[in-house]
């Protein structure tokens, strides 16, 4: 890999998560069932805001729990995102920069609040989500600095980022600087419905070398070539992408490249799975840190899985124990 001062600039909806420990009769009182998932408008993001009471605030997000990953890991990650100039916005850069990730992306000032998931747990653990994508949607490619792209081993951005037109722009912008300094641009497909939104582009990127390397899912695989055989797909992703890390649940992980193809089992969970939330995003930030330091393909998985392997064991999408010590204690220098 060439000279790099960042191991992965990663480019994502920038959400705070905000949690707070609500009675039942509270989700009864808002309408709101229980367990779901529901996205909300800025006047209902700002008055479900007020009613919460007591709340604890996290900067999330799927790119940014990945840059939080990299940190943990020792590593120096940068991250773009939107955020609005208010009081959520500095909850999300303060977080950011106090785990060591760099993170300069103007804030919006219009209408819009910051981005936010209200995330209301009841006594019985249940978590019932409300997701405000809010300053979030309004990234451009006015927000993405050419300096920190051609500084980072590698790009990685959110299948979520197709969305939005203007967000779409920043992406093949960033994928432009990164790929004119010798650098290396990923793509994380997000989900199966972004996939189902999005199939053709997202094969146009892999196909026309705009992204060099995939992050997907057993389920975003065969969305992505519409087939319910997952070796069918291994063998057409094999052909357009450079290089592609399937993640496959308690299977583990394979990386897939036309040279070589690796399978890594998962790794054991002591006291068992807690919360999957983040799984994907923490195994991105295992498996990218390796590659820009060189790792070998299995090494990369198997880093992957380890970081993966430590988020699912807790409830929350971000690392509770130095990624930096697992990693040590299973061999990695
Ligand atoms: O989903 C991303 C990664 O999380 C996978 O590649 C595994 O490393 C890990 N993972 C996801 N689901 C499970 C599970 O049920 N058991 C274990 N041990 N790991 C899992």
């Amino acid at each position: 890999m060439s000279e790099f001062k960042f191991d992965a600039l990663c480019i994502g909806n920038a959400i705070t998560d905000v949690f707070s420990h609500v009675e039942d009769s509270f989700l009864v009182d808002q309408s709101l069932v229980k367990g779901s998932m529901r996205l909300v408008d800025t006047d209902e993001a700002l008055r479900l805001y007020d009613l919460m009471g007591q709340t604890t605030r996290i900067s999330g997000g799927s790119a940014g729990n990945t840059a939080a990953g990299i940190a943990s890991l020792g590593g120096a990650p940068a991250f773009i995102g939107k955020v609005a100039d208010d009081e959520i916005g500095e909850v999300y850069r303060h977080d950011m920069n106090s785990i060591g990730a760099h993170f300069q992306t103007s804030p919006l000032r219009d209408d819009l609040a910051s981005g936010r998931s209200m995330i209301l747990i009841t006594p019985d653990g249940e978590r019932t989500m409300n997701t405000y994508l809010g300053s979030a949607t309004k990234l451009t490619a006015l927000d993405i600095d050419p300096e920190v792209v051609s500084n980072s081993a590698i790009t990685y951005m959110e299948g979520y980022l197709w969305d939005e037109e203007a967000a779409k722009k920043a992406f093949l912008e960033a994928s432009r600087v990164a790929h004119e300094a010798g650098k290396l641009v990923s793509l994380s497909l997000s989900d199966s419905f972004c996939v189902d939104r999005f199939r053709d582009e997202f094969l146009e990127l892999i196909r026309e070398d705009k992204v060099d390397i995939l992050f997907a899912n057993e389920h975003e695989l065969k969305a992505l070539y519409q087939t319910s055989d997952i070796e069918t797909a291994i063998a057409l992703v094999r052909e357009d992408c450079t290089l592609t890390a399937l993640t496959l649940g308690s299977e583990g992980a394979m990386a897939i490249s036309r040279e070589e193809t690796v399978h890594v089992p998962a790794t054991a969970i002591v006291g068992g799975v807690r919360d999957l939330t983040g799984a994907g995003d923490l195994f991105a930030s295992g498996f990218l840190f390796g590659l820009a330091r060189d790792f070998s393909l299995s090494d990369c998985a198997e880093l992957g899985c380890l970081c993966a392997g430590e988020v699912i064991s807790h409830v929350g999408a971000r690392p509770e124990k130095p990624l930096n010590q697992i990693a040590e204690q299973s061999g990695f220098t």
